[in-house]
């Protein structure tokens, strides 16, 4: 079947970019849009969103995830395990070289990261025999393109991986609100209601094609934890968008954004579980945008900084630069995102 499914999810938009689109709504980003992205830079002032690639700290936070660690798990035959500090005398009398070189291993999605579409699916019935089978964004398979540790030609997505985004180079224009200015610390779950009430108040407009960028309060929350982090105190605190509500889910597919990116865990609340558009799921906002509409999302991204400078100067909108690793296969990828304003 060179068609991947007969059936797509409900307003899903599958096929609407080709049968083999691996971008989803990235292919809104036109040249044009573009330019009018590099239109918000006045200042010249750059933000680095990425946070330490080290925070949060441990595995509290997300249990599957650890730390980047330094010092070889793997290294070629012969070659040695560390190469700091590298005397090349001992290789050529009189050479003065001295090299570092490292291995790091790093989860890809531990701290600033990026979702591809190969990080979420659904058990659904794409091909139309009555029976859900493992399926991303686009009708990709799971096993056939998502391949599992088990596969003769070894794991890794074949398909919707994160390469994909770093050649649409990620790059657009973010608006940028701050929840953290609204909702203090506490833990609220923004409804559609209470989005429209702080894009009101902050005279903020989304367009089609925008990166949604939202500030919680979590990063600098991460940098006073100092890689000891309270877990149970983040989990309940901060702003999170509340992807049980359809008008929530909605406006995502209305407002024609191309990312959700925030400072926290999961955009959403990692925490419930729910009945959403396809049953039973944890994460509805992560179904809806990987699977269904091809929206990526960013999380755990340092945004306080680059939110005081907005307010400040009564502005909402950035020149955003985003790319991940262009690492073939990889579901997830950390980014150093840079906003220009
Ligand atoms: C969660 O872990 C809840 O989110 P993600 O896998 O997208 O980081």
């Amino acid at each position: 079947m060179t068609k991947r499914w007969m059936n797509r999810p409900d307003g899903s938009t599958w096929g609407d970019w080709g049968e083999d689109d691996q971008r989803g709504r990235m292919n809104l980003v036109t040249p044009e849009r573009r330019v009018q992205a590099a239109r918000e830079v006045k200042d010249g002032l750059s933000f680095c969103l990425s946070m330490p690639l080290d925070l949060p700290g441990g595995n509290a936070v997300n249990p599957k995830r650890l730390p980047p660690q330094f010092g070889p798990v793997f290294h070629p035959p012969g070659a040695k395990d560390f190469y700091y500090n590298y005397d090349w005398n001992a290789v050529v009398e009189g050479n003065m070289d001295i090299t570092s070189d490292e291995c790091v291993t790093i989860y890809s999605q531990y701290s600033t990261q990026w979702d591809s579409f190969a990080h979420v699916g659904s058990r659904f019935d794409a091909d139309g025999d009555g029976e859900a089978e493992i399926v991303y964004y686009n009708g990709y398979r799971g096993g056939e393109h998502i391949k599992g540790p088990d596969d003769p030609d070894g794991m890794g997505a074949r398909a919707l991986g994160v390469e994909n985004m770093a050649a649409s180079g990620m790059q657009g224009r973010g608006v940028v609100v701050d929840f953290h200015r609204h909702f203090g610390d506490e833990r609220v779950a923004v409804n559609y209601d209470l989005l429209m009430d702080v894009f009101k108040k902050d005279d903020v407009v989304v367009e089609e094609g925008d990166f949604f960028l939202f500030h919680t309060g979590w990063d600098n929350m991460l940098f006073e934890m100092a890689g000891d982090p309270d877990a149970k105190k983040l989990h309940s605190s901060g702003a999170v968008l509340d992807g049980f509500d359809d008008r929530m889910l909605q406006w995502i597919t209305d407002s024609g954004v191309v990312a959700l990116i925030s400072d926290n865990m999961a955009v959403e609340a990692p925490d419930g579980y729910g009945e959403s558009h396809g049953g039973c799921t944890r994460l509805p906002i992560h179904r809806h945008c990987l699977f269904r509409l091809g929206v990526h999302l960013g999380e755990i991204w340092h945004l306080a900084e680059l939110a005081t400078a907005l307010q400040e100067r009564g502005r909402s909108r950035c020149l955003l630069t985003a790319p991940p690793l262009r690492m073939p296969g990889a579901v997830g990828s950390p980014a150093t995102p840079v906003a220009t304003i």
